[in-house]
């Protein structure tokens, strides 16, 4: 049969009444079974990989339903967190991790003649961010679940995620994600919880009985935005939340005057215009993108929110005045910032509150995480383009700052260079918003990510601000879900820990530290070791898959995953790289240890610089990778698209952790997390939360190295600092001149000159400054992979000391001291 036709023969799933309510695995089977059947119409002879995840999901859905019927539906405070991306990632193995169903679902599939490793690989990647900012989100919604933190997710549902990388001779090529194109099933349609939000137009006055003036909005547009729940279970099945993300509908589906006249494409024009909305994730990161869909899609997921969450509290309770009593949003980063003019709208034109109430009910329920201090990469939006899409909102934010700058004036003084730095509109370039300014103003906490980026958000960015409340700006140092990142992605090591420290490490990480006292006992090295081995077996073959790339397992795995980005320092690793390719040639007989270096991330489609990092990453793989004389010794790849998935197969193989940012630019990293608690040593610079995973793991299972952002400071105040780095080091010169001259590029020796010329003549991120420690460093990690026996030692101290790094912590500070919700 076809694989799209119906069943044709006599087969029936079994009856309900057929199966043994006790046992667990026949009760699942027939429940897969009966939704293959009636959800999907498909026999187990017509069925895909593809049908057996749908079904799977449905079935396991519905535990999950019956799990959410069970939490209490009335709780006295719920978060919303607020965030333009969630990198969810697969489902099916957190959903069935969290439900202890994993080996009953195995063994229902597997008495179906149906292999769960091959059906969760049909699962595509719900890839609805960019990276750092928008995993966080994801892991923080699987923590608030798991414990029992009452909370709603807020986002876009984007038909399109982030783009397919696709690498075409080391050129990258971005192709639509198709996330959606086979349904999804673990989300609810909810159409009657659709709500409209308004663009342009006018703003009306009238004058009340009382004399006062009363404005509203009137917008000349208006969009649906109809709501998609995702259930998100916690471990043990004990809670459920939801992650609430919306999608763009026209109001009118068409203009029939418009079809009937025999337009039929401008019939559905506006249709097209209000869709295009929850379109695609923009694939910014970092740099503002600019366009007036972004401020589209801003206002939209933001506005939808405040509605639903306002309109259950005024059901619930009644009285907006009570809202922060039972109400706290969290705004992830700018992209919700604004939160704080729709909110006062919301309140004061729809719901009549008075200006004072609402803004003590709007500054004591928002709170704003910000998760960069780069320039380049602070919104602000030009005043033109705000009055134009949100007229009412400008009006908001301009008394917002006549309150704010009145006041300032009032305990400081008048000087006007400090009232520029405080005020909400820069003047410098054209009127312009600062939406990290008004979203510190709307805020009752604002915190940074890691301690480093807390302090440098006091000192920098946010110090004029500060300066007016010194308790605002507070901590709260990212973590990661261990739940994905160690249980489901890295099963065998999850095995050894429990057998080591029991099973209530699954409940509470801080007993990873219990395995400090075997990280000297030479069987349990051994053991962790294999699984180690096991891992990048399994990789090398994905690998082999993905790039024709053949990996030793016995080779040292250097690994640097993550956005490609000029702070990141990629180009820095492949210095090392190439700098290492010609010491090995020179010097042919020293015991090199074998090593592999394993490159993987995307980079903005537009971000020229970051694209040429990714070209000679590719060149500088096919160039080594084919000289007889470094085989064995030296092994290059950059693998492809990089994703939620990718990253829980290369993690659990990885020896060594590259987090090599310029100090002070790296807010945090959560990828440097995922690996410490995998047990790979990392080596990197004193930025974001590397200081604090030194601190945890010791110095001496770590190899740091680099200037701190301090010592960043004083050398990018001193002219020609990179020139002079240059000419004291001559391997840096041996390795940028054969890039330079073309030796990785024969048939085009210019291709990487703008990478060579920007480090010989600005170098902003310092990578000349750095680059002697970095080598020096490395031949550390040379030296420590060869005494193999202290390495596993380190690297189970790294897993055993990295506890701290859990969302669980991360969330429970949050609702202490940001939220002051209950937990559990
Ligand atoms: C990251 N930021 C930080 N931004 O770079 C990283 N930006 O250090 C930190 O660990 C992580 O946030 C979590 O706090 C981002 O990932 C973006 O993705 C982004 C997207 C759109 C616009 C700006």
């Amino acid at each position: 049969p076809q694989p799209d036709e119906a069943p044709r023969t006599l087969w029936k799933p079994p009856a309900a009444a057929a199966v043994p309510q006790s046992d667990p695995v026949a009760t699942l089977r027939a429940a897969i079974l009966g939704k293959l059947a009636y959800g999907l119409g498909k026999s187990p002879a017509t069925a895909r990989d593809r049908d057996w995840f749908a079904a799977t999901a449905l079935a396991l859905r519905d535990r999950v339903v019956d799990a959410s019927l069970e939490t209490a539906p009335f709780p006295h405070k719920r978060v919303y967190y607020l965030s333009l991306e969630f990198l969810i990632g697969r489902l099916l193995s957190d959903v069935m991790g969290n439900l202890d169903l994993v080996a009953t679902a195995r063994a229902a599939l597997a008495g179906l003649g149906v292999d769960l490793d091959a059906v969760s690989d049909a699962e595509p990647d719900a890839a609805l961010g960019n990276g750092g900012l928008g995993r966080l989100a994801a892991c923080f919604m699987e923590s608030m679940a798991s414990l029992a933190i009452p909370a709603y997710g807020y986002g876009i549902r984007y038909d399109h995620g982030l783009f397919r990388q696709l690498i075409d001779d080391g050129v990258q090529r971005e192709v639509p994600e198709t996330w959606l194109a086979e349904g999804n099933p673990w989300e609810f349609e909810r159409i009657e919880s659709a709500c409209t939000v308004g663009f342009g137009g006018e703003v009306a006055m009238t004058v009340q009985a009382d004399g006062s003036l009363r404005r509203a909005w009137r917008p000349a547009e208006a969009v649906r935005a109809v709501p998609y729940d995702t259930p998100v279970v916690g471990r043990g099945g004990r809670h459920v939340n939801a992650l609430r993300l919306w999608s763009a509908r026209a109001c009118e589906p068409v203009d029939l005057a418009r079809f009937n006249a025999g337009d039929h494409v401008g019939a559905v024009s506006d249709r097209a215009r209000a869709e295009a909305i929850s379109r695609v994730l923009y694939p910014s990161d970092g740099t503002p993108a600019g366009q007036e869909l972004r401020l589209r899609q801003e206002f939209f997921f933001t506005s939808a929110s405040l509605q639903d969450l306002v309109r259950r509290h005024v059901a619930e309770r009644g009285d907006l005045r009570s809202l922060p009593d039972h109400a706290a949003i969290q705004l992830n980063d700018t992209h919700p910032a604004i939160a704080v003019p729709e909110l006062m709208r919301l309140l004061v034109d729809e719901h009549g509150l008075s200006w004072e109430d609402a803004w003590h009910v709007t500054t004591h329920t928002l709170g704003y995480t910000n998760h960069t201090l780069m320039p380049e990469a602070l919104e602000t939006w030009p005043v033109e383009l705000m009055e134009r899409l949100l007229p009412r909102h400008m009006q908001i934010i301009y008394l917002i700052n006549w309150m704010h700058l009145e006041e300032v004036s009032r305990h400081r003084g008048t000087d006007a260079g400090y009232l520029a730095e405080v005020s909400l509109i820069e003047e410098s370039h054209g009127k312009r918003v600062r939406m990290g300014h008004l979203a510190f103003l709307g805020a009752r906490r604002v915190n940074g990510v890691s301690a480093l980026h807390t302090e440098l958000m006091r000192q920098t960015v946010f110090a004029p601000l500060h300066a007016l409340d010194t308790d605002k700006i507070v901590n709260k140092t990212n973590g990661i879900t261990f739940r994905r990142w160690l249980h489901n992605a890295n099963p065998g090591l999850t095995r050894l820990a429990v057998e080591a420290v029991g099973p209530r490490v699954l409940d509470d990480p801080s007993h990873l530290a219990g395995l400090a006292a075997v990280a000297e006992d030479a069987g349990f090295q051994d053991r962790y070791a294999a699984v180690r081995r096991e891992r990048k077996e399994a990789l090398a073959r994905v690998v082999q898959d993905r790039t024709g790339i053949t990996l030793d397992p016995e080779a040292l795995f250097d690994v640097q995953i993550k956005r490609i980005h000029e702070y990141k320092r990629q180009l820095l690793n492949i210095l090392e790289t190439v700098a290492l390719y010609q010491a090995i040639k020179a010097e042919p007989h020293r015991d090199w240890p074998s090593r592999v270096k394993l490159f993987a991330g995307k980079a903005a489609p537009s971000y020229h610089q970051a694209k040429l990092i990714i070209r000679l990453a590719s060149d500088v793989a096919k160039r080594v990778n084919a000289d007889p004389d470094v085989a064995g010794r030296l092994t290059v790849a950059f693998v492809p698209n990089y994703s939620v998935s990718l990253a829980e197969a290369i993690i659990p193989a990885a020896d060594l952790s590259e987090q090599i940012s310029t100090a002070g630019l790296e807010a945090s990293g959560t990828g440097n997390m995922k690996l410490a608690l995998n047990g790979a040593l990392t080596i990197g610079t004193l930025d974001g939360a590397n200081i604090e995973i030194k601190d945890h793991v010791g110095a001496d299972n770590i190899f740091i190295f680099g200037l701190d952002a301090a010592g960043v400071q004083r050398t990018k105040a001193q002219d020609g600092y990179a020139e002079r780095a240059i000419a004291a080091s001559p391997r840096l010169r041996a390795a940028l001149d054969v890039i330079g001259a073309g030796g990785f590029s024969p048939g085009e020796p210019g291709r990487f000159r703008p990478l060579v010329d920007e480090l010989t003549r600005g170098d902003r991120f310092l990578l000349t400054a750095d680059f002697d420690d970095y080598w020096r460093v490395q031949r550390e990690v040379d030296a420590a992979w060869v005494r193999r026996r202290s390495w596993w030692r380190a690297a189970i101290l790294n897993t055993a000391r990295t506890a701290w790094f859990s969302s669980d912590r991360t969330m429970r500070e949050y609702a202490e001291e940001i939220w002051r919700v209950r937990v559990g």
